[in-house]
């Protein structure tokens, strides 16, 4: 028995000035004790990035405090917590956003002043940890900061890739990949966890025994077994409550083989290190997309398995018994990536901890919600049946047999057909078989949510459609949210600070209060603060540009953002034909009151994905042609803003006059894009796809331009007889424009370059673009007017802000909390 210290001892005179005080001096003492004995430098031998790190320590410890005392209160009242399950996480930088929530930004500019130095400089020597693609990884972070601000005891897991999303680099307009060295010059903002490991088991076969009691258990004997450790980052509420992000990484058991070093064999004696830290080597670079690689297979059941094995070892320090693990923990599924988690805590249940089949079931049900963010079929996870069986022999058996018990009741209890029962089967027999895993995770959870009201009603409709026939309670929605700490208090504090002295700064952790903006929404002199801010933003936007781009863009035309993962059904190229159709017009001298307008576009795409990497290259090319032309270019200028990042988009958003939300309806599960654009003063052209619709019910149709076929027409038009062609035919402007893109005027070294798009659009166009094109010119010339008076421009942009509330992330948690987790938080308890 230890004695344990005593916690007040945290908070002591001693240590609380040393190392958590938050004034201006003690933050200057405990930079330069960090700069010192942390980094072992003096100043003169400092570089940048020794201050940063000696910052970064600084807070760190400050963020500890805060994080140390709320797993205290977790611990000492025994709270219900959330584990969230994810494959990806974006959270950005850390430094500025922890100086944020610990309201300290201020006194530590004035502290690293007062030692020469730049903050601002420091704060952006932060690599920021790219561990996810796009939209679904952003928004677990978002969610992070939402859970630790209300205070929802929390503990995200994950997996802590030693090289993150691939740098993205355009040459000759073409998108090349570079690896991306996030963890190069270390990561101030983690702390191992040496002694928080578990073992991990992959392949070999099963054995199924009973002993001398009749007692019946199988074994699992694995070919290969390597180590999860713990890589704990703090995460701080807004002048909140503490997080974890802990992410997982994989280790050898044995790091050296004596044995074959023995017999001269070092190759073979470090060689089981290499593969098992092959593990959490690298991201999958695809954005709803599975290719059935092996390893990532082994990716996602290495961190699942950790993480199950963390949250038992949890409830058992507790003093608690596994048959009340779903009362203690709250296991959320962000999409299938994790739902491999259904059968592995079977499996150490049934297997290891031998409690019985249908008491381990109700536990586990009870146990997991499941998000999903995807209706796109090619996005649905399915794993190869002989793949599996080679990775995971054990989890096929137990898969199999929740299948046959799931079966056995919708055939005997509910009296489904056969071939409902064979659309609702975990298991696809097509082919050499395949395991559907949202299915897996519809079985396996309680709930099942949606990301957006329609996303949610789509799913009911089409993708699950049996599964909420047979259970329509288990089916909700849960709509997206973002950070307004990181979307608007951290990336636009000129428009913070505006809003703050008007309306008090209740607005950054209840959203709602943005409403009392409405009644300024016409006053002309706040008008004018609101479009100079914005004027601000876009210079600082057109500098970084310049620098990145060699492109200079002039601040006061419009700015037309289009930034997101490159993919066929967000329709980047929609945008391009209509920059082609402007372009034509200004070469036939119909451009007397065109409006000047930068169209800016950022996002990765997959590295084997080629059409959204032609779609690049289209882009760049359109821009190679218009930046150059002096007869077009003071009122067209288009350009790629190279390897779009949290970092960047946060550069983005609040420079945006008009924000472009064009997917094809029915596509997009929700979008955050769209709300983090709204909250920064852009208005939106868009579709009424994902969250579109309730931010267009929000904001009102006079604020929104709105065009395009709905999900249904798109639906219907599909199961018609669509003809692409017939609105090349009918089209003028269209046909102008497609000839164009086939004409080699774009491509003169490659005339056929784009010949791939064309032919598509022409011929199939899955994502309809020819049927939306004028829709979508109709709704810009609504976009062109509006534009022309500034003053109501800027009062449609008040009113968009005013009318975000409910897109807070702060809402999508206290959605989650109070339909799937039942979980309270800190500031409702007594
Ligand atoms: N999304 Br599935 C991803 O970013 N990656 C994925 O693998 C899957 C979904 C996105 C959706 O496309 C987007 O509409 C949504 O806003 C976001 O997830 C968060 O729900």
């Amino acid at each position: 028995e230890r004695k344990a210290i005593n916690f007040d001892l945290l908070t002591s005179k001693t240590i609380k000035s040393k190392r958590i005080g938050l004034s201006k001096n003690d933050i200057k003492d405990s930079f330069l004790e960090n700069l010192f004995f942390h980094i072992g430098r003096v100043p003169k031998g400092a570089t940048i990035m020794d201050y940063y790190q000696a910052l970064a320590y600084t807070v760190r410890d400050r963020v500890f405090k805060e994080f140390v005392t709320t797993v205290k209160r977790i611990s000492d009242e025994d709270l219900r917590v959330v584990a969230y399950l994810s494959a990806e996480y974006l959270p950005g930088p850390h430094l500025a956003n922890n100086l944020l929530s610990l309201g300290i930004t201020e006194q530590t500019a004035a502290a690293m002043a007062e030692l020469g130095i730049d903050m601002e400089e420091l704060i952006l020597q932060e690599e920021e940890p790219g561990l996810g693609n796009g939209g679904l990884g952003r928004l677990a972070s978002c969610y992070l900061d939402s859970m630790a601000t209300i205070g929802i005891p929390s503990i995200a897991y994950g997996i802590r890739y030693e090289f993150g999303i691939f740098e993205q680099h355009i040459k000759n307009g073409l998108q090349e990949e570079y690896t991306d060295k996030w963890l190069q010059y270390g990561n101030p903002w983690e702390v191992v966890r040496s002694e928080i490991g578990y073992n991990i088991m992959f392949g070999g076969s099963t054995k199924h025994v009973t002993d001398s009691n009749g007692n019946f258990t199988v074994n699992w004997i694995p070919d290969s077994k390597l180590r999860g450790t713990a890589y704990d980052t703090p995460i701080l509420g807004y002048k909140g409550y503490g997080s974890i992000l802990r992410l997982w990484r994989a280790e050898a058991i044995d790091t050296f083989d004596f044995s074959a070093y023995n017999k001269g064999d070092y190759y073979k004696a470090v060689q089981e290190k290499i593969l098992s830290e092959n593990i959490t080597k690298v991201l999958y670079p695809n954005d709803e997309q599975e290719t059935g690689k092996e390893l990532r297979l082994k990716q996602q059941y290495f961190f699942v398995s950790c993480s199950l094995q963390d949250l038992i070892r949890l409830h058992l320090l507790q003093g608690r018994i596994l048959d009340t693990l779903h009362e203690k923990f709250a296991i959320q599924l962000n999409d299938t990536h994790p739902a491999i988690a259904v059968a592995e805590l079977m499996r150490l249940l049934v297997d290891d901890y031998q409690i019985d089949w249908d008491k381990s079931w109700n536990i586990t049900q009870r146990c997991f919600g499941y998000t999903n963010h995807t209706l796109l079929p090619e996005a649905l996870e399915k794993w190869s049946i002989p793949l599996f069986r080679r990775v995971l022999p054990r989890h096929l058996e137990i898969i199999y047999e929740i299948n046959h018990r799931f079966v056995q009741e919708l055939k005997y209890q509910h009296g489904c057909s056969d071939e409902q029962l064979s659309r609702m089967a975990l298991i696809d027999h097509s082919g050499e078989g395949s395991i559907r895993m949202a299915h897996l995770a519809t079985v396996g959870s309680h709930k099942v949510n949606g990301v957006s009201a329609l996303h949610s009603e789509l799913l009911k409709k089409h993708v699950l459609y049996d599964f909420a026939q047979l259970w329509p309670d288990k089916f909700c929605n849960v709509t997206n949210g973002i950070s307004p700490r990181r979307f608007i208090a951290l990336s636009n504090p000129l428009l913070t600070g505006l809003i703050t002295e008007t309306i008090g700064s209740g607005w950054l952790t209840d959203l709602k209060e943005l409403s009392k903006l409405e009644n300024m929404a016409e006053d002309p002199t706040f008008q004018n603060k609101w479009m100079a801010i914005k004027q601000t933003n876009k210079a600082s936007l057109s500098d970084h540009i310049k620098l990145e781009t060699g492109i200079s863009v002039d601040p006061s035309m419009m700015f037309d953002v289009h930034v997101k993962r490159i993919h066929e059904y967000k329709r980047q190229h929609l945008n391009v034909l209509n920059i082609l159709h402007l372009y034509l017009q200004i070469k036939k001298g119909n451009n007397k009151d065109m409006i000047p307008m930068a169209f800016i576009f950022a996002g990765k795409a997959a590295p084997g994905y080629f059409m959204a990497k032609l779609i690049i290259k289209l882009i760049t090319a359109v821009g190679d042609l218009i930046n150059q032309d002096t007869e077009v270019n003071d009122k067209l200028k288009v350009i790629f803003l190279p390897d779009f990042s949290v970092k960047k988009a946060q550069h983005i958003y609040p420079a945006a006059d008009l924000s472009e939300q064009i997917s094809m309806a029915g596509k997009e599960a929700s979008g955050t894009g769209n709300m983090k654009l709204s909250l920064n003063g852009a208005l939106t052209i868009g579709t009424l796809d994902g969250a579109n619709v309730e931010m267009m019910e929000e904001i009102g149709m006079d604020n929104f331009f709105l065009f395009g076929l709905n999900a249904e027409e798109v639906q219907h038009k599909k199961q018609g007889n669509y003809k692409p062609g017939d609105h090349y035919v009918h089209n003028l402007h269209l046909r102008e424009v497609m000839d164009f893109l086939i004409s080699g005027a774009l491509s003169p070294e490659n005339p056929k370059l784009f010949q791939p798009i064309y032919e598509q659009l022409l011929y199939d166009d899955p994502y309809m673009i020819m049927a939306d094109f004028e829709s979508y010119l109709i709704s810009r010339a609504k976009v062109y007017e509006e534009w022309g008076n500034q003053s109501n421009w800027t009062k449609k942009s008040i009113i968009n802000v005013a009318r975000m509330g409910k897109f807070s992330s702060d809402r999508s948690i206290q959605d989650y909390s109070s339909l799937i987790w039942k979980i309270d938080s800190f500031q409702n308890r007594p």
